[in-house]
């Protein structure tokens, strides 16, 4: 048992003392319109990576967070994915943000193992493809739309509805789940248009003129959807505005200014004041970066904890060895662990087992607004695969 010991402790000197390095990294925009949101991820993860650092070097490795900025766009995803996968010292991704970059950036990580946890995609493809490296710790849009489309026309009792996207993967598929219940439901679906618009919303805002919709929904991010609705209240539309977790930002109220008054939207990302557990987080969050965190911090600090946890296993009876990525993926799928935002299992498809799907009112307009209403629900039954 000594000589055990002894040889336990001399690997684990040997293998800091020659850089044994296990690097967790971040992918999400760190530059552009969604930056702000983006860094919330990386800022949840460094606390995450940081909380676990004193345990691993007790095992012997050198824990380091790899933030990776993505701009939220498809081909620089690709391209960061690129370089993750070579080097061997990444051993997992938390990320990314927008699931239009995660889908493609995911197809990287899958031929090299390489184990992804987001804290934030939604659209159903990026799970559906049953990756074994693929995970993620929110809900998903083929609840999240119904749940929109339910509360609009349940409790706000809308009837006619006006739906815009963002022509992304994320942004339409939302926007067609919403519409799809809405129908079902019995609503008028008076427009449904893509654009890719970013700063003048002037015919869309003539078309809502003409159709007087109740309710308004966009299905994209704060930064496009934060300028719509600026542009509409100050032309003078007044029905009711709603849309998907891509609002879930302070930058959402920043940019829309008076515009947010009011606005209702859809999360997967419960806000801070729904986690009791998210004390120490808040407390550690704000004492290291001077401002408040955001949902998204919460759920990206749970997605680098799972693969914490999943690489504490592996490496439990081999300190200062580095597991292979594919003993790190199968880990992951199989953790079972508390995090911040409940108890966190995948399941076959690599979805979480049972996910928090809120209703958020901005309103007065400021940041955060209030949850009222909240809906836990397993992922839907299985679509076939693409
Ligand atoms: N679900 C938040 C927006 C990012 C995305 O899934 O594309």
């Amino acid at each position: 048992m000594k000589t055990f010991l002894v040889v336990v402790v001399a690997v684990s000197l040997a293998a800091v003392a020659h850089g044994q390095t296990i690097k967790i990294a971040t992918c999400s925009p760190l530059s552009g319109a969604q930056g702000s949101l983006g860094e919330m991820i990386k800022l949840g993860a460094q606390v995450a990576v940081e909380d676990h650092q004193a345990a691993f070097a007790q095992a012997g490795f050198k824990l380091e967070l790899s933030p990776q900025d993505d701009q939220a766009l498809p081909d620089v995803g690709v391209a960061v994915a690129k370089r993750l996968v070579n080097d061997p010292e990444i051993l997992g991704v938390v990320g990314h943000f927008n699931s239009g970059v995660a889908i493609p950036s995911s197809e990287v990580y899958k031929d090299d193992n390489l184990v992804m946890v987001s804290p934030a995609n939604t659209n159903p493809r990026v799970t559906e493809r049953r990756y074994p490296n693929v995970n993620r710790v929110c809900g998903r849009d083929d609840v999240q739309g119904p749940v929109g489309a339910e509360f609009a026309v349940g409790e706000l009792k809308a009837k006619s509805l006006f739906i815009v996207n963002d022509k992304t993967a994320y942004g339409q598929g939302v926007a067609e789940a919403f519409r799809d219940k809405a129908k079902m439901m019995g609503v008028r679906v008076v427009g449904f248009v893509g654009t890719e618009e970013k700063s003048n919303f002037q015919s869309l805002i003539l078309q809502m003129k003409v159709h007087k919709p109740d309710l308004i929904y966009f299905g994209g991010i704060y930064d496009q959807g934060g300028l719509l609705i600026k542009q509409m209240r100050e032309k003078g539309i007044t029905g009711l505005f709603m849309g998907p977790d891509g609002l879930d930002s302070s930058e959402f109220a920043h940019i829309a200014q008076e515009g947010a008054r009011g606005v209702y939207y859809t999360t997967v990302a419960g806000p801070v004041d729904q986690f009791p557990a998210a004390a120490e987080f808040v407390r550690s969050f704000e004492a290291k970066f001077r401002k408040k965190p955001e949902s998204f911090a919460l759920y990206a600090y749970d997605a680098a904890t799972v693969i914490l946890e999943a690489l504490k296993r592996v490496t439990r009876d081999q300190p200062g060895r580095r597991p292979s990525r594919e003993a790190v993926c199968t880990a992951v799928r199989a953790v079972s662990c508390k995090g911040i935002t409940g108890v966190i299992e995948f399941d076959d498809k690599g979805d979480r087992k049972l996910s928090n799907y809120y209703v958020i009112l901005l309103k007065d307009g400021t940041f955060p607004g209030a949850a009222v209403k909240t809906i836990s629900s397993a992922p839907l039954a299985s679509v076939p695969p693409p």
